[in-house]
C-alpha cells in the first residue's frame, strides 16, 4: 500500500506543487504506483499525523518518507533492481547540486511570473492562508512581487542558458533518457503549467522542445493532468 500527498486547491485533478511534480515523476520512472491524496494547505493535521507540515509526503507500506529529495533517495534505495534516478553511483552526489539549482534558479525564478494566477485556484481560506505565509516570507504584498512580470521573464530566459547549451548535445538531463535531473526541473516548469497561462518559453527554445518531451515521458502522464496549453 503506497500513498502519496499532493498539493491541489479547489480542483482535486490539478495538482500544482512542483516538489510533488518530482516525486510522481520518481515513481513512474521506478514503475511504482501510489494512490494520490489530494491535500490542501490549510490541512496541515492530516500531514502532521506522518511528522511533516509540507507535502509531499509518501506512505510506503509501514515507511512515511517528506521531503521530495529524500523520497527520491530513499526510492533509489529501497527500490535498486529498477531504473536507476541517479544513473549509478556518484549520480545521487551530483544532483544533489541539481536539486538546490532547481528550487532556487528554477522556482525561485518562476514564483513571481505565476504566483497571482496560484491565488485563483484557492479557495477563500487557502488563499489567505496562501496570500498572509507568503508575504511574511517575501516581506512586501503578493502583487509587488508579482509586479512587472512582462519584464522578469526575460531574466528567467537567460538564466536557462547552461540548461539549453547541455540541451545542445542531449535530449535530456540525464543523456538518451530522463534521470531525476530531469525530475527536478520539470517540477517547476509542471507546477507553472497547471496554475498559469502565462508564457514562460518560446516555442523556439531547446528548453520548449525538452519540457514537451517531458510532456510525453510515461505515457503522457504530466500532459493529461490539468494545465493551461502553452
Ligand atoms: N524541500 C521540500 C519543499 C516542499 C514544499 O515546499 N512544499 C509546499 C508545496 S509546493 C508545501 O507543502 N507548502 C506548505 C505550506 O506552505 O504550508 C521538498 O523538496 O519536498
Amino acid at each position: 500500500m503506497r500513498k502519496l500527498y499532493e498539493l491541489v486547491g479547489t480542483d482535486p485533478e490539478r495538482p500544482f506543487s512542483p516538489y510533488v511534480w518530482r516525486t510522481r515523476l520518481a515513481l513512474a520512472h521506478k514503475g511504482l504506483d501510489a494512490e494520490r491524496v489530494p491535500w490542501r494547505f490549510v490541512e496541515k493535521e492530516v500531514i502532521a499525523a506522518h511528522g511533516s507540515e509540507k507535502v509531499p509526503v509518501l506512505v510506503d507500506g509501514d515507511k512515511t518518507i517528506h521531503d521530495s529529495f529524500a523520497i527520491a533517495l530513499y526510492l533509489e534505495e529501497t527500490y535498486p533492481d529498477r531504473p536507476s534516478l541517479f544513473g549509478g553511483p556518484g549520480g545521487r552526489e551530483y544532483i544533489r547540486f541539481f536539486n538546490s539549482w532547481g528550487d532556487v534558479a528554477l522556482n525561485g525564478g518562476i514564483f513571481p511570473l505565476i504566483i497571482t494566477d496560484i491565488l485563483q485556484l484557492l479557495d477563500a481560506e487557502n488563499a489567505a492562508y496562501f496570500r498572509s505565509s507568503r508575504e511574511a516570507r517575501f516581506k512586501m504584498s503578493i502583487e509587488d512581487f508579482a509586479s512587472n512580470r512582462e519584464a522578469k521573464v526575460d531574466g528567467f530566459r537567460r538564466s536557462l542558458d547552461p540548461f539549453r547549451l547541455t540541451l545542445r548535445s542531449q535530449p535530456f538531463l540525464g543523456g538518451a533518457a530522463p534521470n531525476y535531473a530531469d525530475y527536478i526541473a520539470f517540477g517547476p516548469f509542471q507546477w507553472a503549467r497547471a496554475v498559469s497561462p502565462f508564457r514562460l518559453l518560446n516555442e523556439d527554445d531547446l528548453v520548449y522542445a525538452w519540457r514537451e518531451r517531458m510532456l510525453d515521458a510515461f505515457g503522457g502522464m504530466a500532459r493529461a493532468s490539468k494545465g493551461f496549453s502553452l
